[in-house]
């Protein structure tokens, strides 16, 4: 899996591929590629970014220094390229990522691109033209889409075949088909007691039957929405 970004600010994810699970993922043979769309700048002190027409505050990403970064990249006219990649526009108001949207990017065979935004953001024809998808990680804003960026490589790496010990935990986990889109069911460790907290008995009991069904409900009760704790 090609997991490129196209960032102003590429050196963010040099602590990212630094990361343990990022660097065992990369052993086996995929990637996190960076590209600064300010390398394929011909404008004068390799300006990317632009005022927006209209007026306003901040600065918009401008369509051809997009196009330039693209095509050095993939060779490719980036409106044909988004016919046969996703091409991803990070912005806070895209569609929202959540588990089944991070299966159908690790699905993704030949690789993804994500585009991070900054300052007010894209020019919408980036998007419009250039883009298969937008994606936000949630209904808050950021300053810029690196940090989006890093969300959905994790989440997509460790969705794939052999980033994870275990091979089973990636499909018996919180929000996955197999526990009908529930958060995953509470895990305890030793000490088996501690300050008086004692670890459920069934966990300790042996019966696989019984502690599938007491996680089973676990899972789905919790499935009810998050609570505030301990106030
Ligand atoms: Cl993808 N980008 C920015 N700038 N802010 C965000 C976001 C993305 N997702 C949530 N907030």
């Amino acid at each position: 899996m090609q997991l490129d970004v196209m960032t102003l600010f590429p050196h963010w994810f040099d602590w990212f591929r630094e990361q343990r699970h990022v660097k065992n993922a990369m052993e086996d043979g995929h990637e996190v590629r960076t590209f600064n769309p300010r390398d394929h700048s011909d404008m004068s002190a390799r300006q990317v970014d632009d005022t927006p027409f209209g007026g306003g505050a901040g600065m918009v990403l401008r369509v051809d220094v997009m196009e330039k970064a693209l095509r050095g990249v993939y060779a490719q006219d980036p409106v044909e390229l988004r016919k046969e990649r996703r091409v991803i526009a990070l912005t806070p108001g895209g569609r929202v990522l959540d588990d089944a949207f991070v299966d159908e990017l690790a699905a993704e065979e030949q690789g993804i691109t994500l585009l991070c935004g900054r300052y007010e953001g894209f020019d919408e024809r980036i998007v419009q033209h250039f883009c298969s998808d937008t994606l936000s990680i949630g209904r808050y804003v950021l300053a810029g889409g690196e940090l989006a960026a890093m969300v959905v490589c994790d989440a997509v790496l460790r969705k794939l075949p052999g980033s994870l010990g275990h091979a089973n935990s990636a499909v018996e986990e919180s929000f996955s088909v197999a526990l009908d889109g529930d958060p995953e069911y509470p895990h305890y460790t030793r000490p088996a007691e501690y300050r008086g907290w004692k670890v459920p008995d069934v966990l300790l009991s042996g019966h696989h039957a019984e502690i599938e069904t007491w996680r089973r409900a676990r899972s789905r009760e919790r499935g009810d929405g998050g609570s505030r704790l301990g106030r």
